[in-house]
């Protein structure tokens, strides 16, 4: 993309509505405007940046063999009042009545629309294990939404659905997915620890939120240090055996871990003094396993091998992926602005050209974009007549991780300038050499 043909309004003032650096740098860079209280527009810069985490997602979730779906934003409250929950859900729910006086609602979370599917369409046990998930906008009526995309009324959730014959089963699949889950935050360069909590409104036994530790949190954790040596890192799983994924819950549930709402002085104690810890974190995950407490009701069953009918075992799994950039931006940042992980970047490099109009430095940038782009690569070029100050300070807060400086004396002695933006540093090399750096980086294979 060349940044004269983009649509990239950065601001140079700091809005003074933005409390925390994450929705400040949002806003400065382009990424988003507020439409009203918790509900953003999501502009090209942002947009970039929330597929690329979807994509993260998606993927993921089926390397899992979880099944993608889509349902709809708004639903029936008649759904809600076979659970119960249309009453108990109160007033951060959004209701509406349509024209013909039916109560329909903006889904806050799916467990009934789904277990509605469920119960259409699935009668055996042999149609089982199954899990179903979807990436769709919810609303809930926040009584405080702040922190810009970290707490709106509307954002993007990934909630997926695991539908099991029995205990056992079900508790498989919670493990699958948070296996899945700590994969999914390493790829977007998060560390997100699992910590017991409390089920809330969903309901439920077994229920873990993956928190990364921020200074902005809006959850108190209490964590045993040893826990952040943890990496779940490149190796592989089998997502079907039961053993491979328990053994990885156990490993990563094993020391003390939980936000204030599940926290015990007494068994925090038992932690050495010197790896105790006490900080905020922000949740951008949550797994449940809640049994039969929706299918019971909606009379979600199976027939099983004996010819019985019987309820099946159900959790729900939620991934924050609109919160996700808040979170990213809040652990990856300097003065200067964002610094993107390669996962998630909106774009994987910048161009920026010192002396647009001079016939060689254009034909030099123009070459580079054309071989980055030819890779499978996606750079953005400055191209605009903006001087080299103001070029800089615009790349270093849309934060892409790498920048190729182009300038008619460095051309002259034949070379570019490669800057990293996470360290700073500079490095001289040929544009071809430059160019096969970044191809590395991206895991592309470069034709120089
Ligand atoms: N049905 C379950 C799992 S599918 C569920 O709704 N879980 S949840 O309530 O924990 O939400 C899942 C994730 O959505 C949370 O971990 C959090 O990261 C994100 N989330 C929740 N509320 C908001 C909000 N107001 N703004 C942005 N993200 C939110």
């Amino acid at each position: 993309m060349r940044l004269s043909r983009y649509f990239l309004p950065v601001l140079k003032e700091t809005p003074s509505e933005a409390q925390i650096v994450s929705h400040r740098y949002m806003l400065r860079a382009g990424m988003i405007k507020q439409a009203q209280a918790g509900i953003y527009s999501w502009l090209p810069l942002g947009y970039k940046v929330l597929r690329n985490i979807e994509n993260i997602v998606h993927e993921e979730q089926q390397r899992a063999g979880h099944i993608p779906m889509l349902m709809p934003t708004l639903q029936s409250a008649d759904l809600w009042r076979e659970s119960g929950r249309y009453d108990d859900y109160g007033q951060e729910m959004l209701r509406i009545t349509d024209r013909h006086g039916r109560d329909m609602l903006y889904g806050p979370t799916n467990e009934e629309l789904i277990t509605d599917i469920f119960r259409s369409h699935v009668g055996s046990y042999k149609d089982l294990p199954l899990t179903l998930y979807h990436i769709q906008w919810k609303f809930r009526d926040e009584v405080r939404p702040r922190f810009g995309v970290m707490r709106g009324r509307e954002f993007l959730m990934k909630d997926g659905y695991n539908f099991d014959l029995t205990k056992e089963d079900a508790l498989h699949a919670y493990n699958r997915h948070l296996v899945s889950y700590l994969r999914t935050y390493e790829r977007m360069g998060l560390q997100a620890i699992p910590m017991r909590a409390d089920s809330g409104p969903i309901g439920g036994e077994d229920t873990h939120e993956f928190l990364v530790l921020a200074e902005t949190g809006e959850s108190e954790v209490f964590y045993d240090s040893q826990i952040t040596e943890l990496k779940f890192g490149d190796r592989e799983i089998d997502y079907d055996s039961h053993e491979e994924c328990r053994a990885v819950l156990e490993e990563f549930t094993s020391r003390y871990a939980r936000t204030d709402e599940t926290h015990d002085e007494a068994v925090f104690a038992q932690v050495p003094e010197e790896r105790r810890r006490t900080a905020r974190g922000i949740e951008v995950g949550q797994i449940f396993y809640f049994g039969t407490k929706y299918s019971e009701p909606m009379g979600a069953t199976v027939v099983d091998k004996d010819g019985n009918r019987v309820p099946v075992h159900m959790g729900s799994h939620g991934i924050g992926v609109s919160r996700l950039l808040g979170a990213i931006i809040e652990a990856s940042h300097d003065e200067k602005g964002i610094i993107w992980p390669e996962g998630v970047t909106p774009f994987h490099c910048g161009i920026v050209n010192l002396k647009q109009g001079d016939t060689e430095a254009d034909a030099a940038c123009d070459a580079i974009y054309a071989s980055l782009t030819a890779l499978g690569l996606e750079p953005l070029y400055d191209d605009t007549n903006e001087r080299a100050g103001g070029k800089f300070a615009t790349m270093d807060l849309i934060g892409l991780p790498w920048r190729i400086t182009v300038g008619p004396r460095g051309l002259k002695n034949g070379v570019v300038e490669l800057t990293s933006r996470r360290t700073g540093e500079s490095e001289e090399l040929s544009p071809e050499a430059a160019i096969e750096r970044i191809a590395q980086i991206y895991g592309k294979v470069s034709k120089g």
